[in-house]
């Protein structure tokens, strides 16, 4: 139980996973939060020293909900917590529970905090590519930088979850109980969103995900592991450094409202095909074994997503720069950090 003096808090949800990894590390280092990290899995030890609490818990579970808002004065919200895209597709009414109820638990509770302390709510919320869904290989080749407002037709549960809680997240924070005659205790949400590239992390592996074939074939080369990528080596969609993600997030966070133009914003920092990634790791790591052997039905959402997006945006309403372009986030985080993880 924290003291009664409440003291304003940084709420992470899905904490154990990468993004929640990288998030922490940074806001621990920045000194100044009060971090409240909560996971259905364990946190992990090198993360609970650098939380003022860690919680293994539900977001769905009511009594975990009502324990955050008792407990915490909460200021702002990174809701990391999600089924990713190959995983929502074995379970995709739990990818919907997860996915879209979670995040409207999330929001209820920003809504309610808001009220008991005065102050919007910041909501950061990680949307992706998924939410895109170009019809053909051509139509994407030819799509060039899409746009946040183009070609949201996605084809996945999770792909579809992020489209609809970026709406979600618009409603409680312009829309909430518009008819409600008390409309000055309309919720203060904050909502900022950032649809995430794929990600690459030199000091986690994914699960789940289906752009998750780079930084597998990263992480198999560097110990040496057979890897069969599941796309085909042509395929070409956005990617990102971890650290380059968490710097978004804390920007965006960090950003004037009065600045901000649109609610959903794209970022990204390079396009490199699977076969570019496997020539890079073949050249890093000495005995390196990648083979391509497609599974056409993840590589049809590979083929949905874009080769690029328009982050323009970004750049302009929050000063969005990447730090790692391809070439520096290669040979100055991944292939380095990643010989780091496995050495010894
Ligand atoms: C996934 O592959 O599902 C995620 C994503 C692109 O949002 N990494």
């Amino acid at each position: 139980m924290t003291n009664h003096i409440r003291k304003p808090a940084t709420l992470i949800t899905g904490a154990n996973g990468e993004m929640g990894h990288g998030l922490i590390e940074a806001l621990a280092s920045s000194g100044s939060n009060i971090i409240i990290a909560i996971d259905v899995r364990s946190i992990d030890q090198s993360l609970r020293s650098k939380c003022t609490e860690t919680i293994t818990g539900d977001i769905l579970e009511q009594l975990v909900m009502e324990r955050l808002q008792s407990e915490y004065e909460i200021h702002t919200i990174y809701h990391l917590a999600a089924l990713l895209s190959t995983r929502a597709e074995f379970t995709p009414e739990s990818a919907h529970k997860v996915n879209v109820e979670g995040t409207m638990y999330l929001l209820k509770l920003a809504v309610e905090q808001s009220r008991w302390h005065g102050f919007p709510v910041k909501f950061l919320f990680p949307s992706s590519i998924a939410v895109y869904g170009l019809p053909s290989v051509s139509a994407k080749k030819s799509a060039g930088k899409v746009a946040e407002k183009d070609w949201t037709m996605p084809i996945t549960m999770y792909g579809c979850n992020k489209l609809y809680c970026e709406h979600l997240g618009r409603y409680y924070a312009h829309h909430y109980r518009q008819l409600a005659a008390d409309t000055e205790k309309r919720g203060g949400v904050d909502f900022r969103c950032i649809r995430f590239p794929g990600l690459i992390s030199a000091v986690t592996v994914p699960s789940g995900g289906t752009s998750d074939y780079a930084p597998e074939m990263l992480h198999a080369a560097a110990q040496k592991k057979h890897y069969d990528c599941f796309v085909r080596d042509d395929v070409r969609i956005p990617f990102m450094a971890m650290p380059d993600a968490i710097d978004a997030l804390l920007k965006l966070e960090a950003a004037p409202a009065s600045g901000l133009s649109q609610s959903v914003y794209n970022i990204t920092s390079f396009s490199p095909s699977a076969g570019e990634i496997r020539a890079i790791a073949l050249r890093a790591f000495e005995g390196a074994d990648i083979t391509f052997r497609p599974d056409d039905k993840r590589q049809a959402i590979v083929d949905s997503w874009p080769e690029d997006v328009d982050d323009s945006a970004a750049r302009r309403d929050w000063g969005f720069a990447p730090f790692y372009d391809q070439q520096r986030a290669f040979d100055q985080y991944l292939i380095p950090g990643i010989r780091q993880r496995y050495a010894g």
